[in-house]
């Protein structure tokens, strides 16, 4: 069968050659080499940064493209008001013109991959074909791939996944066609086609289409849940393990809270996954993750020693970096890396960069791509393949007002409608408008392959008996207070919030019933100088700011027509009324 599709895909696009992809060192070394000579990687010093190359995209290719990622579906009602859809038949027409001899002059690559732990019956395999050696050079990194994958691929279905950079023949460092820009994905026949970008979401098609657009309409289907999920083990002084998963809009710091140092004594954070978490229902009746992903697509800007020792310490050696600066002694850079910048330095663009240029040195999405296993607080069970048992899960945007700090779900509904109705600052994740207000049910806006509708109905739809659910939380680490100044320090110190997060699991908190959810009577602040009046505002329940936030819901969950399902309106009215 794959063969069989190999050869239809081959004479579609016409490369030259064509490469099975097996995984193995001697074929990785042979990729690298191939991308330096195209100018497309430029190796790191090696004393510095063993084994390491940054690339640097084309300027206007740099992130997720939402008005040009489409459902295919055959029933537009089945994409939902906030995908943008297409006619499966009209857009093979589209895409079989544009795929037509797309890889003139180019190598196809086949990449079987296997999301999730190899063996475990909660994994699912898929191929990726692509022009793009940068793009196997990144999935070498984030999943299991190569003849491990082609192993399973006999015994499992698989998702097609086709990805060409739309450039025949062009010998430059970075090929994309932006003008021409597909990424289309097809829910009843499990396919993914992807032309014109070459980075990030658009191109490495295992992250965000697989294992978010296809696999939640796959998990909807099955009853588990494919969500835009970081998964974290929590060990507190006395040795007892919860693990958490948590879900935040696209550069809202997972990958900071996915391997958090902690700041309070005997308080330990182990890392499962930074960003996609797949879950299910174990015969027990509890809720079990497992991370499909292998390697962590984290954005540099910002990371630090101080702000994220691990990530730091990940990324040492055997990491691919694009659009970061290059410093004069052939190492990387980025805002935020360290507290003086390099006097100078190459920028992602390519040009002299000094701190007097007045721009940016590294692009604000740009990223590091590295191999989960170098990750020094790695859980010892991330790859274990019937998952982890999940205790809470929390959700948070980026708000810099109205939004608690932390509160818990009156009820499982209440839960889902404390997700369904989460909206956040946009970041420089996705083009749009940084900074602009935008809801992001579940943060999955740009992931849910199908009608959030009838995705709130999904989650709602997991509350059975006999099931030991989860509880829920919200969180917002980035209010601010009138000055605009952050009202709390986050990062290492997000462990009190997990604190209370786990000790309320356990049914060991003081905590006040309100309208918007139970609040904590106390945090651990012991050795955390907050500025006075600071925790009361982090923990008040803004009257004005809800009855905004709770009109402004009510409109816009109005266009989800009958799809939104009645407990949301009721639990939206609840709030309106409290609140009013
Ligand atoms: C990501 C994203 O790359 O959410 O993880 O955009
Ligand atoms: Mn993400």
């Amino acid at each position: 069968m794959l063969n069989e599709w190999v050869q239809q895909i081959a004479a579609l696009c016409q490369p030259d050659s064509i490469h099975l992809v097996t995984g193995s060192d001697e074929e990785a070394r042979m990729i690298e080499q191939e991308l330096v000579a195209s100018k497309t990687f430029i190796p790191l010093n090696p004393e510095k940064r063993p084994n390491s190359f940054l690339a640097r995209s084309a300027p206007d290719d740099v992130a997720r493209v939402e008005d040009r990622t489409f459902i295919c579906c055959s029933k537009q009602e089945d994409a939902g008001p906030t995908n943008n859809w297409k006619d499966p038949v009209e857009m093979k027409g589209i895409l079989n013109g544009l795929f037509t001899g797309c890889m003139k002059g180019r190598t196809m690559y086949v990449v079987p991959f296997c999301m999730g732990p190899l063996g475990s019956p909660y994994s699912h395999c898929a191929v990726q074909i692509t022009d793009s050696p940068y793009v196997v050079a990144n999935m070498r990194l984030m999943t299991r791939m190569g003849d491990q994958a082609l192993k399973l691929l006999n015994e499992k279905a698989f998702v097609k996944c086709i990805h060409s950079v739309g450039m025949p023949e062009a010998n430059v460092p970075w090929p994309c066609n932006t003008k021409n820009l597909y990424i289309s994905h097809f829910p009843e026949s499990e396919e993914i086609w992807s032309f014109g970008s070459g980075y990030g979401g658009n191109a490495l098609l295992n992250k965000k289409s697989f294992a978010l657009r296809i696999a939640s309409t796959k998990a909807r289907r099955e009853g588990w849940l494919a969500e835009h999920m970081l998964i974290l083990g929590i060990t507190n002084p006395e040795g007892v393990k919860r693990y958490f998963a948590a879900s935040f809009p696209s550069a809202c710091g997972k990958t900071n809270l996915a391997m958090l140092t902690s700041t309070l004594k005997g308080w330990k954070v182990e890392c499962v996954g930074d960003d996609i978490a797949w879950m299910y229902w174990a015969d027990d009746g509890t809720l079990r993750a497992i991370n499909p992903e292998a390697g962590f697509f984290g954005v540099a800007p910002g990371t630090s020693y101080d702000t994220n020792y691990n990530a730091m310490k990940s990324v040492e050696k055997n990491a691919i970096f694009t659009n970061v600066a290059l410093t004069d002694d052939g190492d990387v850079w980025w805002e935020g890396m360290t507290k003086t910048p390099p006097e100078h330095a190459i920028s992602w663009l390519g040009e002299d960069w000094t701190p007097a240029s007045g721009t940016k040195a590294a692009h604000p999405n740009s990223r590091f791509t590295v191999s989960s296993t170098q990750c020094p607080i790695l859980d010892p069970a991330w790859d274990a393949p019937s998952g982890l048992p999940i205790s809470g899960i929390f959700f948070g945007g980026r708000r810099s007002s109205t939004i608690p700090l932390v509160r818990q779900a009156l009820s499982w509904k209440h839960g889902v409608f404390m997700a369904a109705a989460m909206s956040s600052e946009m970041t420089a994740a996705a083009k749009g408008e940084v900074g602009k207000l935008r809801h992001d049910p579940f943060a999955m806006l740009p992931f849910c392959g199908y009608n959030m509708g009838d995705y709130f109905a999904h989650w709602l739809s997991m509350e059975q008996s006999g099931r030991k659910l989860p509880e829920i939380f919200y969180v917002n680490w980035f209010r601010k207070d009138a000055s605009g100044k952050f009202l709390w320090p986050g990062f290492g110190e997000n462990i009190r919030v997990l604190k209370w997060m786990f000790e309320a699991v356990e049914g060991k908190v003081n905590r006040v019933k309100t309208p918007i959810g139970y609040m904590p009577e106390a945090l651990d602040l012991e050795g955390l100088h907050l500025a006075p009046g600071a925790l009361e505002e982090l923990l008040a329940v803004d009257k004005e700011g809800w009855k905004k936030e709770a009109s402004d819901l009510a409109s816009y969950f109005a266009q989800f027509g009958s799809k939104l399902p009645e407990d949301l309106k009721k639990e939206t009215d609840n709030v309106t009324r409290a609140v009013l």
